[in-house]
């Protein structure tokens, strides 16, 4: 049986995704079969993607920023950040399983969480800026699960999947950031009991919040404003680790507490 070709444009590509998604079946790149999908229409698949999440009734609950640090950068091997959409469906409880049997084949990495007091826009807004928007800090762990084979894509690719993003879990303890010297905050990733990698908030953009200020700049590019209230996850601080049957994935920050999910 051959496979039906499919007529690439954004409402297509936004639909393969969610569909790969809702069947937990990876995907071969698109820009395999769509060479032209350039970085702007990728967005505006992403967009789309998240349009039809909330026409099925997800809320939109902020945004994350993706390849930061150098660490997820090599690993992927995209050297570019980029920034995607969190809605309330990928709300994970801490210390709570990981649905895997919902999922492809997470991973997860730590990150450190932003909740904004104030509306932040682009352009101009400089780390200080940014900063003074924000409210609370919070230990975080992200889950992603890219709907393609193995992880693989190029930029325009995995912008389109919404960042692989999947579920999130924000944990720890509540701090006020004017407080900290978040580019110091040190994390240790253990997985089973063992630590397998540890970074400081530095390691996202030289600090959290240019990591933030790179996203309200780079969403108003296409008019887009981060709202009071909004979550931000401000990227990968280490490489993500796979998902170990019965292995509790352990964030424990030095300041934010520690942050848990149980793989199943
Ligand atoms: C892309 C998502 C990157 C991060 O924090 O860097 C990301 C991926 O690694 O599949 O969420
Ligand atoms: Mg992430």
């Amino acid at each position: 049986m051959s496979t039906p070709q499919i007529e690439w444009n954004v409402e297509t590509a936004a639909q393969t995704l969610l569909d790969a998604e809702g069947s937990r079946t990876d995907r071969h790149p698109i820009t395999a079969e769509w060479p032209d999908l350039d970085l702007a229409t990728a967005y505006r698949v992403q967009d789309e993607l998240i349009a039809r999440k909330v026409q099925a009734g997800e809320k939109i609950v902020g945004v994350k920023l993706g390849l930061t640090s150098r660490a997820k950068q090599q690993r992927m091997n995209i050297d570019s950040p980029l920034t995607a959409w969190l809605t309330d469906a990928m709300v994970l409880e801490a210390g709570a399983p990981i649905p895997t049997e919902k999922l492809i084949h997470p991973r997860v990495e730590p990150e450190i969480v932003f909740v904004l007091k104030d509306r932040l826009e682009g352009p101009g807004v400089t780390a200080a800026t940014a900063m003074a928007a924000v409210g609370s800090v919070y230990a975080g762990l992200e889950v992603i699960d890219s709907r393609f084979i193995d992880f693989k894509f190029a930029l325009p690719d995995v912008v389109a999947d919404n960042a692989s993003s999947s579920r999130f879990v924000v944990g720890g303890v509540e701090r006020d950031p004017k407080e900290l010297d978040l580019a110091l905050e040190s994390c240790l990733l253990q997985v089973g009991g063992s630590v397998v990698a540890s970074a400081t908030g530095a390691a996202v953009q030289g600090h959290p919040a240019e990591a933030l200020a790179l996203a309200a700049n780079s969403l108003a590019e296409r008019g887009i404003a981060l709202e009071a209230g909004w979550l931000v996850l401000t990227g990968g601080l280490t490489d993500a680790v796979f998902v170990e049957p019965g292995k509790q994935i352990v964030a424990e920050f030095a300041n934010l507490g520690t942050v848990i999910v149980a793989g199943e």
